[in-house]
């Protein structure tokens, strides 16, 4: 299997990539200058990429429902000093968290090479043709309904499969328009329009989808599905992450999109190393 991004390559199986994820948004305590924010932004992915991040995902709008929008212009001011710098001052893949095409192609231009559409049900035209000219790679990611109104009872008859179609049909309609199924990665979105049972169940079967032949992304990551089961807050859901992420390699995912790379990068060398051993008669 293999994965083009631009000018770059990757042949799968490989070790997992981890994804660290990079949020690009306003320190309150700034005084409206972006000079701080871009520093500590650039400071985090570079710490991340010396944990062993393979890959950083900048995104400078925050998707939760209560968000407040923002322009094109204000996207561009947080995202691209970031991707510019990291793409300079490191060897990570470098995504772009974008709903905004404008976002995507000028985020590509100064050294991104995967854009991660976490709208990719809903964006048209305009962004498929960032990716059928640029050639990056495309994270097709299922969501239900929009950010804003993705939580308000969440409905499937059978999610495993609607999503199933929803690749299949993305991946058509994507190649229509000039992307080649090597450019895509597919993710289930959780806790994207899901309710626990959806995302445990989309979890469960995550092996379905190696059916595709494509690179299958995750993010589980501090996430509410963990709250909803566990009873725990944002900063102890670390371990039940890594049990998801653990799983999710053994179900064939590639790809780990996490804010805790040394652990995630250990977890997953550790169960690589017995998925290796496991392989070998004895
Ligand atoms: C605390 C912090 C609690 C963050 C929840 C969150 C995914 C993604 C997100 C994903 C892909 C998030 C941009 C949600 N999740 N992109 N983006 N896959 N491809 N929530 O699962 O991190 S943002």
């Amino acid at each position: 299997m293999i994965l083009r991004a631009r000018q770059l390559e990757y042949r799968f199986p490989q070790p997992a990539l981890v994804m660290g994820v990079l949020n690009v948004t306003p320190d309150s305590f700034s005084d409206g200058g972006m000079y701080a924010d871009t520093d500590k932004a650039v400071a985090r992915g570079l710490a991340m990429y010396e944990e062993g991040a393979d890959w950083l995902d900048v995104g400078g709008e925050s998707t939760r429902p209560d968000a407040t929008p923002i322009s094109v212009e204000e996207e561009l001011r947080r995202v691209l000093p970031v991707v510019e710098q990291l793409s300079r001052r490191t060897k990570a893949i470098l995504s772009i968290d974008t709903m905004k095409p404008k976002v995507a192609r000028a985020a590509i231009k100064a050294g991104a090479s995967v854009i991660n559409d976490v709208a990719a049900a809903l964006s048209g035209r305009a962004m498929w043709d960032v990716v059928a000219e640029t050639g990056a790679a495309y994270v097709i990611m299922h969501m239900q309904g929009s950010p804003v109104t993705m939580q308000r009872a969440p409905h499937y008859d059978n999610a495993v499969n609607e999503i199933g179609s929803f690749f299949e049909e993305r991946i058509s309609e994507l190649q229509r328009h000039g992307v080649a199924k090597e450019q895509t990665i597919l993710d289930v979105g959780i806790g994207f329009g899901k309710t626990l049972d959806h995302n445990l169940q989309l979890l469960g079967h995550l092996g379905r989808y190696q059916a595709f032949g494509r690179p299958l992304m995750l993010g589980v990551s501090r996430k509410g599905f963990i709250g909803k089961l566990l009873g725990t807050e944002l900063n102890d859901r670390l371990p039940a992450a890594l049990a998801c992420t653990v799983w999710a390699r053994l179900q064939g995912v590639q790809i780990c999109r996490t804010h805790d790379v040394t652990a995630t990068v250990h977890a997953l060398r550790m169960v690589e190393a017995l998925q290796e051993e496991a392989a070998h008669v004895v």
